[in-house]
């Protein structure tokens, strides 16, 4: 065998752009948001001359064109756990447990996605993964198709399957990589044909739009891919004004001077044409909305007291002013959220200071002026600037944000019955494995950070800093 030299982040990168040449072949209108946000992030550029010199020293610019995520849905505990092996050949693993139980979804998610600094900067792809939890379906008539269904389907190519095999044993050669990257492409695509007749479609529609998504077709059809914008109220506002049919709201923390978490929206999906196959095999022409497009623009990954705080100020405003399933209230929902959010500290440094963010400590030798304290605190040194701290940026989701991404796009119109019915244990067993613990990874980045920093700057620990 010659040996490959496609690294995981290397198969990564080949299989974002082979997923993004697809969708963008299937989804004209995702296509056309491509171009519009590529127009607006330009723009951007054009006027903020500091934007593009802090975005080239941080290897953004050459990669903003790359889809920071996707989103997919599958039905059974060994589809998932077959994900798991086929985006672990890619150097993407299960990250966070998003339970959406909350929102009224039957499904409980995940994010696959590149772990630390240097495979983000190789590729940032990253992709949302749900399970259908049949547990939370009411109707037994409709869990029991759902079942039979799912267990007729196999949702990866046979050659697909063989090729995750040989590379847990030996590795790929190159001609594999490449092939695989075409093999696991092949999971995701759009398939026009429903494999039930339009009776068990509608069916599983009525009890739930996101059952019959799951259930009712070939493979789990990637949902939607999500662009970076530089400016995400700019995109947002554009693609009303050309029609493209946003959602109402942008989810997440409102417009802020230091960025934080995630915020992110989209254009909705529209019904597109699905053929049923009836008793007796005659095929029946219909309808399915699945598909849309999203943008998002990142900030601070908050503590888990940073967290907490806006956790709560989000559930204040939804109290205060409950966006309406259409968004119809949005101006309202959106003035409610910017007033209670007056309670998020709005600059780094109170951020820092109060533990609500995380921080990435680098040294600056070159400012070592004047005589050092013998033993400088870490605020010393900060004050001094032979030290720099900068945001850590958050990589992953937010529940609250997805369930608002999901429901716009279902056509569901029903009101939210919040159960919370978490179950994490039982999302790791049909995983296969535990998925990793995201704010372990920030805390373990910030603590890097800084054990590097002080020895470089020759120091074997800080003072406790004074209040
Ligand atoms: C996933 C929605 C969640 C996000 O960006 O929060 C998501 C889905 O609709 O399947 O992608
Ligand atoms: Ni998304």
């Amino acid at each position: 065998m010659n040996e490959s030299s496609a690294s995981a982040d290397a198969i990564r990168a080949m299989f974002a752009s082979a997923i993004s040449d697809m969708y963008q072949a299937e989804a004209p209108q995702y296509r056309a948001m491509k171009a519009l946000v590529a127009d607006i992030n330009r723009q951007a550029l054009g006027d903020d001359p500091q934007l593009e010199r802090r975005l080239l020293e941080r290897d953004e610019l050459g990669r903003l064109d790359v889809e920071r995520h996707g989103a997919i849905r599958v039905g059974t505990a060994e589809e998932l756990s077959m994900l798991r092996r086929l985006f672990a050949i890619m150097g993407m693993a299960p990250v966070g447990y998003y339970d959406l139980s909350v929102a009224g979804l039957p499904v409980h998610s995940t994010a696959f996605r590149p772990i630390g600094e240097a495979a983000m900067r190789a590729c940032p792809f990253r992709i949302f993964a749900s399970l259908l939890r049949l547990d939370l379906i009411a109707d037994p008539q409709a869990r029991e198709i759902a079942a039979r269904v799912l267990a007729q389907r196999d949702i990866f190519t046979p050659r697909c399957r063989m090729l995750i095999d040989i590379h847990e044993m030996r590795g790929f050669d190159d001609d594999e990589a490449r092939e695989f990257v075409i093999e696991a492409t092949q999971t995701f695509r759009w398939n026009g044909q429903a494999t039930v007749s339009s009776d068990v479609y509608q069916k599983l529609y009525a009890t739930h739009p996101l059952l019959a998504d799951i259930v009712c077709f070939k493979g789990p059809h990637i949902n939607h891919l999500t662009l970076h914008a530089l400016d995400i109220d700019a995109v947002h506002a554009a693609m009303a004004v050309r029609g493209m049919n946003p959602k109402a709201i942008i989810e997440g923390p409102p417009r802020w001077r230091c960025p934080i978490l995630l915020r992110q929206t989209s254009f909705r999906a529209s019904p597109e044409p699905v053929d049923f196959i009836e008793e007796g095999g005659r095929r029946v022409a219909g309808a399915h909305a699945a598909r849309f497009g999203e943008i998002e623009q990142r900030g601070a990954a908050l503590t888990a007291k940073g967290r907490a705080l806006y956790d709560r100020i989000l559930a204040e405003a939804q109290a205060e002013a409950p966006l309406a399933t259409d968004g119809a209230n949005a101006v309202a929902f959106n003035a409610a959220l910017t007033r209670r959010f007056a309670a998020f500290p709005d600059d780094d440094e109170t951020l820092r200071r109060e533990k609500l963010a995380f921080f990435r400590y680098s040294p600056d030798a070159s400012a070592r002026a004047g005589e050092p304290a013998s033993h400088p605190s870490l605020e010393d040194l900060l004050r001094s600037g032979v030290l720099r701290a900068e945001p850590i940026l958050y990589e992953d989701f937010l529940p609250v944000s997805a369930a608002g991404i999901f429901r716009s796009n279902l056509g569901d119109q029903r009101a939210e019955e919040f159960i919370e019915r978490a179950d994490r244990c039982a999302f790791e067993t049909a995983l296969g494995a535990p998925v990793v613990d995201e704010l372990a990874l920030y805390e373990e980045a910030e603590t890097r950070s800084l054990a590097i920093s002080l020895e470089a700057l020759g120091l074997d620990c800080v003072a406790a800093s004074q209040p």
